[in-house]
């Protein structure tokens, strides 16, 4: 390094011993006999920054010097996990962590455990970012990760009565060791105001923007390191902070109160997540968010990373823009206001270089998810913005017309501008016209997303759309979440896998070694002991041991169908209660649930109570008793899914074909050797095309066939006609499980027998034949470990390092 080398402490037990204490005394400033759990766990985690913090530093210092393409990941989510853990096992120090703790008389479980997780995600997109950035880590690709830091992220979900009650998620307030604060790196951001015309000092007429009100970003740098690689990549997230101008007001104001709440009002831009993971509301702070971290990324990358002499035209050549769905797409405009009005580039030229620094990933498949802002809010709000995407719009329609004369309705039809309800800015329109690239997340979504949500562009510009599968780092989901698994792997195959998990493949002969399967087997009974004894600490919940762990975790949305899987487990409970089923002849089976619901999705939050009053119901009724249980431990998140995933023996991924983009969650059970049950969506079918038709269950209605089936789709008929359904709808609408109470089952009933947009009574029948394979399947231990190895080598595809591979050779050629 240029200012002399950075010390490294020793990575032996003596060094981080002695590194340890100095941090609990001169950081922290306590004694080890005086100090709390706390201190230790941020003395712990000050230490294992140390051992990072040179090849941060050397990283950054490369990355100037080499001056290569870099990627911005625009994210306006990433649900990073606990860091703790994945730190100690990127610097291979566990085992002497392990150690110094001991001789230190800390138990470091309870260190990890103190960490509250950055949950600055809702859900499978965060997650994704976080994969992909700890991907490039360890692929050695030049990315920043650029975001929000929300003071508060995704709330803590709790159970009153059986219904969700959101808690704020206060995750900086026992002190934050993992982020940098970086005041020399602030950036100023404008909002409200006017445009006006001036005459510049070569005579030409252009465009300035006045705005009227600014707030102060302040980034916080986050270390992504590399797997054991000497690769520390930056993630930087945003917080908002009132300016200088707020301070002088308050201290001139005759109005204390009311220049304080000034303050508040710009500090308000990074204070929290919206929970929301589809519909959004188009609303005003929302907006300010994302265009607050687009404009504080676009200015930290163009004027304080690129060197300072940098001729912009070139700007393609050293940064490609991910947009991680269309929250960060406000990005376009700025960039063209950028380059335009602060640099002086003529609008032909500048439209040139945005054009090629962009590229949009697509999330969603559900019309009601894309994402549209309202021209009057965003006119109030950016009015600069505003006329600039009119003037990318005014020039792109006259390209469709010049492509396909006369056909006006094409035009109306493909115009960023929408007319009704209201007149509003497309999102997704605006990313497809301005990007290089646009990608859907699995091969069935990116074909849907060609063939019915953009359809006019894709053909306009077939070579535009892409596939990029999503994935998922095996580091977190693999090394880390299931470290009895890693080492089977590793002594079988060696760790090549960690980094290459294509290598998994070698562990196809296993499956048919009877040593190696008795070992599996074992690995699988000790995650579902651990997580056993977990539940009985984290929620009360008794999970009996001997039987089938069944899990289905992911948001609550009815188009993710929990409501069929409820209707599964009463009628698994009706045919016992009924005496049509002797209780033995049930295969014991557990389900596990984990869902939170955006907390204004009120039929969601109805799904949540009725899935914990049959809970209750069933786990208390002796004539099912350990036969059939199913626990719904609160507040899922990553932390809880490390616990969950390499426990589970069976898969639920049963959304409605064509509405799940990929899933995620999917490919991480697949990974830690549980089979999936799960319809023809998103990823699951690339997932059982590799992993064979014989190790996956499959069920339920194609994409054409639901089509085909849209009109005048009648649920009520398969209530009629399918008398075991019949006999499950009563049963839950009969009160049994609500202490009588009717009313509180109908908005779920009624809604299945009147609306069931996502066509849960259609697939019904094929979904409990579907279990009956499964049963009958997990009767042959050995069958089925078997299947469950063959899932574990064949999904070596869904690493987020081969998805990282996939956008680098087809859209950042970086
Ligand atoms: C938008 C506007 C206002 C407030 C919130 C939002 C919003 C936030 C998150 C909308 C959607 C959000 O996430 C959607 C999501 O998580 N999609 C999932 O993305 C995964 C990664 O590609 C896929 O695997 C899932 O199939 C897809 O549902």
């Amino acid at each position: 390094l240029a200012s002399g080398p950075v010390v490294q402490p020793a990575p032996t037990v003596d060094g981080f011993v002695e590194t340890f204490l100095g941090e609990l005394n001169y950081g922290q400033g306590v004694l080890l006999s005086q100090s709390t759990v706390n201190d230790q766990y941020l003395a712990l985690a000050r230490t294992v920054r140390r051992y990072l913090m040179a090849d941060w530093l050397e990283t950054g210092a490369r990355r100037r010097q080499a001056q290569q393409k870099t990627v911005a990941y625009l994210s306006a989510e990433y649900l990073l996990g606990r860091q703790l853990g994945n730190n100690l096992l990127a610097t291979n120090l566990q085992d002497v962590a392990d150690a110094a703790m001991s001789r230190c008389g800390i138990d470091i479980a309870s260190l990890r455990a103190q960490e509250v997780e950055p949950g600055l995600g809702n859900g499978g997109l965060g997650r994704l970012a976080a994969c992909f950035v700890d991907s490039l880590a360890t692929m050695d690709v030049p990315c920043i990760g650029y975001g929000i830091r929300y003071e508060y992220g995704i709330f803590r979900q709790t159970f009153e009565g059986d219904r969700q009650v959101e808690v704020p998620d206060s995750w900086l307030s026992l002190g934050s060791p993992w982020e940098f604060p970086h005041p020399e790196r602030q950036v100023l951001v404008h909002f409200g105001g006017r445009t006006e015309e001036v005459t510049d000092e070569n005579g030409r007429v252009v465009c300035r923007w006045v705005p009227d009100w600014n707030v102060v970003g302040m980034p916080y740098h986050y270390m992504v390191p590399g797997h054991r690689n000497g690769v520390v990549n930056t993630l930087r997230l945003w917080s908002a902070k009132a300016t200088q101008a707020f301070d002088l007001q308050i201290f001139n104001s005759g109005d204390y109160a009311e220049a304080v709440r000034a303050q508040t009002f710009a500090e308000n831009i990074s204070k929290v997540l919206y929970p929301e993971d589809s519909t959004p509301q188009g609303k005003e702070l929302r907006l300010q968010q994302q265009y607050f971290f687009v404009a504080c990324s676009l200015h930290d990358f163009i004027d304080n990373t690129l060197p300072h002499d940098f001729d912009l035209r070139r700007l393609p050549e050293r940064l490609v823009v991910q947009l991680n769905d269309t929250h960060p797409v406000i990005a376009i405009p700025e960039l063209m206001r950028i380059l335009v009005d602060r640099k002086g580039f003529d609008w032909d030229e500048a439209w040139d270089i945005t054009k090629r620094c962009f590229a949009y990933t697509c999330h969603t498949l559900l019309p009601e998810a894309l994402e549209v802002w309202s021209v009057e809010l965003l006119g109030r709000l950016l009015p600069r913005h505003l006329e600039i995407i009119y003037r990318i719009n005014e020039e792109f329609l006259e390209e469709v017309r010049e492509a396909f004369p006369g056909d006006e309705m094409l035009v109306r039809r493909m115009s960023v501008i929408a007319e009704h309800p209201e007149r509003s800015v497309r999102m997704a329109y605006l990313a497809t016209v301005a990007g290089s690239k646009v990608n859907g997340v699995a091969e069935l979504h990116s074909q849907l997303l060609r063939d019915k949500v953009l359809p006019d562009f894709s053909r306009m510009w077939p070579d535009k759309f892409t596939n990029v599968t999503n994935g998922i780092t095996p580091r977190r989901f693999v090394l880390l979440a299931n470290r009895r698994l890693s080492d089977l792997v590793t002594d079988t195959i060696g760790d090549g896998w960690v980094t290459d998990l294509d290598r998994l493949r070698e562990l196809e002969p296993y499956a048919d070694d009877a040593s190696f399967r008795a070992a599996f087997r074992e690995v699988k009974q000790g995650n579902k002991e651990r997580l056993a004894a977990l539940l009985r600490v984290r929620d009360g919940l008794e999970i009996p041991q001997d039987s089938m762990l069944d899990v289905m975790v992911k948001r609550l949305h009815e188009y993710k169908r929990q409501t069929l899987k409820l209707l599964h487990i009463v009628s698994l409970y009706d045919d016992v209660v009924s005496g049509r089923v002797a209780a033995e002849d049930l295969t014991p089976r557990t389900v596990v649930f984990g869902a939170k619901a955006a907390p204004g999705y009120h039929l969601a939050k109805e799904i949540i109570f009725l899935v914990n009053a049959v809970a209750d119901t069933v786990n208390a009724d002796p004539r099912v008793a350990g036969r059939l249980s199913v626990a719904f431990p609160a507040n899922y998140n990553v932390t809880l899914a490390e616990k969950l995933i390499p426990a589970a023996d069976l898969s639920e991924q049963i959304s409605l074909a064509g509405k799940e983009a990929s899933g995620t969650g999917n490919m991480k059970f697949a990974l830690n050797g549980a089979l999936t049950i799960g319809t023809d969506d998103g990823a699951n079918v690339e997932i059982r095309r590799l992993v064979g038709d014989d190790h996956f269950f499959l069920f339920g209605m194609t994409e054409p066939e639901v089509e085909r089936l849209r009109p005048g789709y009648t649920p009520s008929m398969y209530y009629e006609e399918d008398a075991r359904l019949r006999s499950t709808i009563d049963l839950l609408a009969s009160g049994h499980f609500t202490g009588g109470d009717r009313q509180a089952v109908a908005p779920v009933i009624d809604n299945l027998l009147h609306q069931d947009a996502f066509m849960a009574l259609a697939d019904f029948r094929s979904y409990l034949d579907a279990q009956e394979r499964v049963e009958a399947a997990y009767a042959d231990p050995d069958a089925w470990s078997r299947s469950a190895i063959l899932n574990v080598a064949r999904s070596g595809f869904f690493s987020s390092d081969r998805s990282m591979r996939d956008y680098l050779d087809r859209i950042w050629h970086a």
